[in-house]
């Protein structure tokens, strides 16, 4: 059958949450692509930080250019969980009333009403903009967890205008300086009064938060920043602790094992954790680490007090075991 030959799962976006609209649950992963369509694939997303959710949802967004016939294909979704307490550390951080900066200026839509806590009142550059950008400064430093964009409920016009956009934290002014959270907008997300939520994975130390559009990208023709209403959570300080200047990883740690998974019972923690340096920071700062298994396909990162002799393991090629050489 000819549809059969076409790859069914490209631009397939997943997303977990709590709301039963699911433009309002945020992605986990990236889009699934070509490569993932072959038969028999089995993909895995992890939704990054853990966050609370209790819907599980599956979406081609027709608009994403590979995407050449949106059908949904699927013989099996399976989930995986962190502990309670995994999904517990982001807390609301207020950016009421914070100092707001555009880089053009619209007489009627000024900068600081995407953080007067109004989703009535939008802030918009001024027109021929070539690259606009919004800058909201924190006037502290925060350990930045997750940014969350409101766009108004009225919509933005036949385009779709948060196409493009690329949430920052960091600690420069300069939003070229700063890392994205998540991934650039697209057109889903450009839905009158859609709500999306930004993870800035690793969390880092953060006073700037800002939204720019690039005019380069694929799809964008009318770069324009129409936004209700921004909001943040933050971790505790430690999630932010300064990542030492040398290899955490061949200072501290030698790779055990690769491609297997530790089994002994009631690891000492579960983390997430976006690189190996991370994991290996975790066990460090937890004071009965000996030993973690960490999957950087997942993302997922185990604490362990056994050490080396005591280590149960069995074959699991998305793991590699380390173990704290004294
Ligand atoms: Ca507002």
């Amino acid at each position: 059958m000819f549809y059969s030959t076409l790859p069914c799962f490209t631009g397939t976006v997943i997303r977990a949450g709590l709301s039963l609209n699911l433009y309002e649950n945020q992605p986990c992963g990236l889009p699934g692509t070509a490569a993932q369509s072959a038969p028999g694939t089995v993909s895995k997303f992890p939704c990054d930080a853990p966050y609370l959710a209790r819907y599980v949802t599956l979406d081609i967004d027709p608009l994403l250019r590979e995407v050449i016939h949106p059908m949904l294909k699927i013989a099996e979704v399976e989930v995986e969980v962190y502990t309670a307490v995994e999904c517990t550390t982001l807390s609301a951080f207020s950016v009421i009333g914070k100092p707001a900066w555009l880089s053009t200026t619209h007489t009627s839509f000024l900068a600081g009403n995407a953080v007067d806590g109004n989703l009535a009142t939008i802030a918009h550059n001024g027109g021929g903009d070539p690259h606009p950008v919004l800058r909201v400064d924190l006037q502290e430093e925060v350990c930045m967890g997750r940014v969350t964009i409101t766009l108004r409920d009225s919509g933005c016009g036949p385009q779709p205008c948060f196409l493009g956009t690329v949430i920052r934290a960091g600690l420069s002014p300069n939003y070229t300086n700063n890392q994205p959270c998540g991934l650039p907008g697209t057109a889903a997300q450009s839905t009158p009064g859609a709500v999306s939520k930004f993870p800035c994975d690793v969390p880092r130390n953060a006073r700037y938060i800002t939204l720019d559009i690039d005019p380069s990208q694929p799809g964008v023709t009318a770069p324009t920043l129409k936004i209700a209403e921004v909001e943040v959570e933050v971790y505790t300080a430690e999630e932010c602790a300064t990542e030492p200047a040398v290899d955490t990883n061949l200072a501290y740690f030698r790779k055990w094992y690769e491609g297997g998974s530790i089994v002994n019972p009631d690891p000492l923690s579960t983390k997430r954790a976006s690189s190996l340096t991370r994991c290996a920071l975790y066990c460090l700062k937890h004071a009965s680490c000996l030993s973690f298994e960490f999957a950087a396909v997942l993302g997922q990162c185990h604490l362990y007090s056994q050490t080396s002799e005591d280590i149960e393991m069995t074959s699991n090629t998305d793991f590699n075991i380390y173990v704290r050489q004294y």
